[in-house]
């Protein structure tokens, strides 16, 4: 257990990924289920979580509890402390250039939705255009179709080719005045490609549009620059990162987000209110009303320490050869399809067997302890592109092994003697 404030230094790109002594970091891997070790393939859906986080959190229940930006107490600045340099944590992971350009929300869906709202309301207007790609989860897909719905704008879709790459040609062709902005997912959550953001990016900016990126997947797999990217929007969530559920974060340049409107109303984000006129608080906390998960967001905080201590890098090297393993393996088996399959991919093998339903799948997967995703994994466009209502899904995370990959495949050989075929 590591205490507060204490360093943690760095593992060496020399030393070996020690992935027996990380899986002993998070207690749930030791979880039984119907008898046999968790095999837990789910990560894309959430991660599991380290001590530090389950401790980080424990801490502020059991010492720090108090609410923030508001008391003159000594819990209350201990909290605001903490709950302050949390922030700045994310700054720094996402290499921001002010900590006032991330806003906490409750996670990627809220990011989005406040982006919609606000940017979508000053900006976005009848005959305008929003570009999306083909495989964004429906949280990047659902605000813009109600801000569309609203103002008379149109949302456009970028199209992808059979292995769930973007048309990098079709959308430049898109690109013309009228469309107001551009929503691209860095990872994709069903397919597991890794779409060229930059490129995206430099390509939109080329005619002024700005670029919202959904790195709700990209940002436990990737080191992530959103300065280097030159992205206006980023968004992730604390719980596919190690960390708490119901934390998130909007990045915004200053510009944008100066320039926008408020979008939830209510205490902190304020400077006075009157029923004559109301003013508004400074970033972040314009868009930051009412109480936050103070104890989310701290546990977010020792989640990025964690991160940084395992280094990103050689997490993304580690869970690059697993996920090449996890293909080669799985998508040797006869009657296997595999959905998704880009030169650039990370984290996610997604597949369907012949017409055994993959909810069938998961849970025969479940009787061998194995714990997948089997549905449309609210991506249901790029679902309906390659033709299937559902696949199955497992998705990995740097706490997983060969020998879980093994696991995975000898139970899908189980689903195929199962259904006999
Ligand atoms: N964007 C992507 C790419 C995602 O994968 C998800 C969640 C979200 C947005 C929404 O994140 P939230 O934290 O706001 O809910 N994806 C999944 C999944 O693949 N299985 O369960 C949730």
């Amino acid at each position: 257990m590591v205490a507060p404030g204490e360093s943690h230094s760095p593992e060496s790109s020399n030393t070996p990924f020690d992935v027996d002594r990380i899986r002993r970091d998070f207690p749930i891997l030791a979880t039984q289920v119907k008898g046999r070790p968790l095999v837990y393939l789910d990560s894309a859906a959430t991660a599991q979580r380290p001590q530090i986080v389950i401790d980080a959190v424990n801490r502020f229940y059991t010492a720090q509890n108090a609410n923030v930006h508001r008391g003159v107490h000594h819990l209350s600045e201990v909290a605001t402390r903490e709950f302050d340099g949390a922030r700045v944590k994310v700054q720094r992971f996402l290499n921001a250039a002010e900590s006032h350009e991330i806003i906490l929300t409750h996670g990627v869906t809220e990011s989005i939705n406040l982006v919609a709202n606000s940017y979508g309301a000053k900006f976005i207007g009848a005959g305008d255009e929003i570009l999306l790609t083909m495989m964004e989860h429906h949280s990047n897909i659902v605000p813009w179709q109600l801000l569309a719905e609203r103002t008379g704008a149109k949302v456009r879709v970028i199209p992808i080719n059979e292995r769930g790459e973007v048309l990098l040609d079709e959308y430049e062709k898109m690109l013309n005045p009228r469309v107001k902005i551009v929503g691209v997912v860095q990872i994709s959550n069903a397919l597991g490609t890794i779409n060229p953001v930059k490129q995206m990016i430099e390509l939109a900016h080329r005619q002024g549009i700005p670029v919202l990126v959904d790195g709700a997947q990209a940002a436990p797999h990737l080191n992530v620059d959103v300065q280097d990217l030159d992205c206006d929007f980023y968004a992730f969530s604390g719980h596919k990162l190690c960390g708490p559920t119901g934390v998130g974060v909007l990045y915004g340049k200053t510009s944008w987000l100066e320039a926008m409107p408020p979008f939830l109303g209510g205490g902190d984000m304020i400077l006075s209110v009157s029923f004559e006129k109301t003013t508004f608080n400074s970033l972040p906390y314009k868009f930051e009303a009412g109480t936050p998960d103070i104890a989310g967001v701290i546990g977010l905080g020792a989640a990025i320490d964690y991160l940084n201590q395992t280094r990103l890098d050689r997490i993304a090297a580690y869970e690059k050869d697993l996920l090449d393993y996890a293909t080669a393996q799985v998508g040797a088996l006869p009657g296997i399809r595999l959905i998704g399959t880009a030169a650039e991919k990370a984290g996610v093998l997604s597949f369907v067997i012949d017409e055994i339903h993959p909810h069938d799948i998961g849970t025969i997967l479940d009787q061998e302890g194995v714990a997948i995703r089997a549905g449309h994994h609210c991506a249901q466009p790029a679902m309906k592109f390659f033709g299937v209502p559902a696949t199955a899904r497992a998705s990995f995370a740097f706490y997983n092994t060969r020998a879980e990959v093994d696991a995975l495949v000898d139970a899908i050989t189980r689903v195929k003697q199962v259904f006999e075929i």
